[in-house]
């Protein structure tokens, strides 16, 4: 019956008849018939409530009533037609000469039509081509005007519309998400005084300390150029080569190799500004700030086996990810805090401001927490946001000023320059997504692609004819910060602290538990396996050799190679020591507790015990979990007592690196059927290695035993992710199974090489 019913649902092309022979003379109107708001909306609009709190997003959330409404287009009810508005009869068929005939030149539909598509693709990013985005708001939780005039932070609670993209680097557009890599983290403000871009990383410090190497270091870490390989990775030769001959990459490099580069989410990452910018009050008072992202979800990673495994089953894993949050009002949060110190302060430290390449630990400069971001729509169209997007570290705006850091100088040509190629021109500012929403005049006119229709024949300044307008802000005006620097004297070259190369990679190396310490272990060693080249094995190793004893050795030993000397040292000067900084831990700041948005599998099969099922899925939906039931087919199982249930997603489309967890229900008959499937038992081999929750219920622990699964840990102690109980004992189980899923993995059960 529901087969039938699924049927009559199913619409079928009525027209297609009318598309052949003589009738083709004659073409109907299309098929159509309303449109489901949700088919034009594409996407919760910001009018609409959020499904999960029924309230709707607060005023000024989105910049888009100024700038993207007047250019947001809606086909429903209305007929097709060309560019020109010209209605088209027939979208089916091309002109001919005859119904056999030669296509006719003069179809100027069909033409405008492939033209358009011919040119549907514009350049991708040379870096951070793979990106997703979103819409929200940064609210301010306290009057910071004694430190800066920037307009986010003029009083509490006021509220600035942003939009957020996030990527990878090295990958092209179409990479997989769960690539080991930096992630970007890239924040325009709509703010009342101009577009502020915060243009930062998920990592607080960079490969390199001038700008003059950035292309050298694309190159290098970009698939090679000769053959095209590999795609968005650094494990292989060029980018070895490179970062072994700069050791002032090990402190990033560190970063990269560490569960840093490879997130459980964009919701759940950090953001950092990376370079020292300063703050300037309306008194022209100032102090160098670092800036952070705090996700209120806490920092979570993936292990590097499931996010090789991860990027095969699901390329999109961090886009869907946070898409689907933030459709089901889960919208992800952060914090910025700032570490402010003055110019005297700066002058104590044991390194220099000015260098990319380190940060300032948070013992020296504590944080201060001034706001918070929330991203709660996504955008319409993925094209006309997400990649029109152009972001850009020279939008600046009064109350925030740069520093000589010489990447960031770099940087400020490079964006605006960049775009000009990318997006086709020197109007990319009018693309409704880079479209400041407070006003904007100016004497700049024409170029390709312009929009702004500027009446008047005033286009110069000073002028009488126009009034003198647009006349200059003066002092109400972005001015720049009067510095104290030294006297002129041209030079190419760095500061002596910028030499050295390994006090904070040794910091962070420090600072990391022994479960992060051997995952950095295994992410040199995986890397530097890809390298096929033993030379630059041996040369990474001696810069290793540079931050710790026990580091080197492991990795050495995991390539089968001695200790190297280490590499020499670009100072003589003496080297600073830090103590551990337990903030840069990725254990430092759990965010918020609980198991919100994880994803958790059901398994099931006919004959499951459905009063498990239910109960299970009940008890995660109450803590806003996502539970899925995953079975071998899609379409119904019987359980036990009779009831249907169905399945959202098979073991074969789903596999278990896609879940944080899993949950088998008892029921013999489907432990059975589980049992003999070597998709099922993957699923749980793969829960079982990378650490994560399982919970099994009476006859579900067959498969766990057909699994070869181990019911302890080595040493005999019980595994505190594996949660095994008797129906009866559900409830109790599901506690502990909820409590083991907001701690996140079971490291005590890693073992390297893994056992299972
Ligand atoms: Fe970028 N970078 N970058 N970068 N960068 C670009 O701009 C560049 C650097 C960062 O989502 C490009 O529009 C130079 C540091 C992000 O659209 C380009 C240097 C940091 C994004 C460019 C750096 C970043 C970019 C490519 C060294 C962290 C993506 C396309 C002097 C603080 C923004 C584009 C988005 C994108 C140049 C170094 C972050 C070519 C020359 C350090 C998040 O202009």
């Amino acid at each position: 019956a529901s087969a039938d019913a699924l049927a009559n649902t199913v619409t079928h092309n009525p027209n297609k008849r009318a598309e052949h022979g003589e009738a083709s003379r004659t073409p109907p109107e299309g098929h159509h018939v309303p449109a489901t708001p949700a088919a034009t909306a594409g996407t919760r609009s910001e009018n609409q409530a959020s499904p999960k709190t029924g309230v709707p997003p607060a005023p000024g959330v989105n910049p888009n009533d100024g700038s993207l409404q007047r250019v947001r287009a809606d086909a429903s009810g209305q007929r097709l037609t060309t560019n020109q508005g010209v209605p088209v009869a027939d979208n089916q068929n091309s002109l001919k000469s005859s119904l056999r005939g030669p296509t006719l030149m003069e179809d100027f539909i069909l033409r405008e039509k492939i033209t358009h598509f011919d040119h549907e693709r514009i350049p991708e990013r040379i870096v951070h081509a793979r990106g997703s985005a979103a819409h929200g708001y940064f609210e301010a939780y306290e009057d910071l005007s004694s430190l800066t005039r920037a307009a986010p932070f003029a009083q509490a609670g006021k509220r600035t519309p942003v939009f957020v993209r996030f990527s990878t680097v090295a990958g092209e557009r179409g990479s997989a998400d769960t690539v080991r890599d930096v992630r970007g983290f890239a924040v325009k403000f709509y703010t009342d005084e101009g577009n502020w871009d915060l243009v930062g990383n998920n990592i607080p410090v960079f490969f390199i300390q001038d700008a003059m190497k950035f292309p050298d270091l694309v190159h290098a870490v970009k698939p090679e150029p000769h053959n095209g390989m590999p795609q968005a990775a650094s494990a292989h030769d060029t980018f070895w080569d490179f970062a072994s001959l700069m050791p002032e990459s090990m402190h990033m490099l560190m970063w990269a190799m560490s569960d840093r580069a490879i997130p459980r989410s964009l919701r759940m990452m950090q953001g950092f500004g990376v370079h020292t910018f300063r703050l300037v009050n309306a008194d022209g008072d100032s102090v160098f700030v670092k800036f952070h992202w705090l996700p209120l979800a806490g920092t979570h990673s993936l292990v590097w086996d499931e996010a090789l495994k991860v990027t095969g089953a699901d390329p999109d894993f961090h886009r869907r990810d946070l898409w689907e949050a933030i459709e089901a009002g889960n919208g992800p949060q952060w914090e910025l805090a700032l570490q402010t110190f003055t110019e005297e302060q700066a002058a104590q430290f044991p390194f220099d401001v000015l260098d990319a390449t380190k940060l300032v630990p948070e013992e020296l400069a504590p944080l201060k927490i001034v706001g918070r971001m929330t991203l709660n729509r996504n955008p319409d169209n993925f094209f006309a946001e997400t990649e029109q997007v152009a972001f850009c570290a020279a939008h600046i705006i009064p109350g925030i000023d740069f520093t000589n850091d010489p990447l960031l100088q770099g940087r400020i040509h490079s964006y605006v320059d960049t775009q000009i190629s990318r997006l086709g021109g020197p109007n990319f500012h009018e693309i409704p997504i880079n479209a400041p929403i407070c006003p904007m005049h100016n004497n700049q006119r024409d170029g390709m692609h312009r929009q702004t229709i500027n009446r008047g024949k005033v286009a110069y300044e000073p002028n009488s004819l126009g009034g003198g307008c647009p006349h200059q802000a003066g002092m109400a005006g972005f001015t720049s910060l009067r510095t104290q620097e030294a006297p002129e004297d041209k030079v190419r070259g760095k500061p002596e602290l910028f030499a050295d190369h390994y006090s904070q990679a040794r910091l962070f190396w420090q600072s990391q538990t022994r479960h992060e310490q051997q995952h950095i272990i295994n992410g040199f060693r995986f890397e530097l396996s890809k390298v096929t080249v033993p030379a630059i094995r041996v040369r990474t190793l001696s810069m290793l050799a540079n931050v710790d004893d026990a580091l080197v050795s492991a990795v050495a030993a995991g390539l089968g190679l001695p200790v190297p000397a280490p590499q020499p040292l670009a100072t003589s000067q003496p080297i600073p020591s830090y103590p551990p900084s337990p903030a840069l831990s990725l254990m430092a700041r759990p965010g918020q507790q609980g198991i919100a948005t994880r994803q958790v599998a059901i398994l099931v099969a006919d004959g499951v015990d459905g009063d498990g099922v239910r109960t299970i899925q009940a008890a995660l939906e109450a803590d806003g979990a996502v539970p899925h039931i995953v079975g071998p087919w899609l379409g119904l199982v019987v359980a036990a007592d009779g009831a249907p249930i169905a399945v959202e997603r098979t073991l074969e489309n789903a596999p278990g690196v896609l879940f944080d967890a899993v949950a088998i229900p008892c029921g013999e008959q489907a432990a059975q059927t589980l049992s003999s499937l070597a998709h099922a038992l993957d699923f749980v081999r793969l829960q079982y290695r990378h650490c994560k929750p399982i919970l099994a219920v009476g006859k579900g622990t067959l498969l766990l035993a057909k699994a070869q699964i181990p019911a302890q840990l080595p040493d005999g102690s019980p595994d505190p992710g594996l949660i095994g109980t008797e129906p009866a004992d559900l409830p109790d189980a599901l506690t502990a199974f909820k409590h083991a899923l907001a701690e996140g993995r079971a490291w005590v059960r890693e073992s390297d090489p893994p056992a299972v």
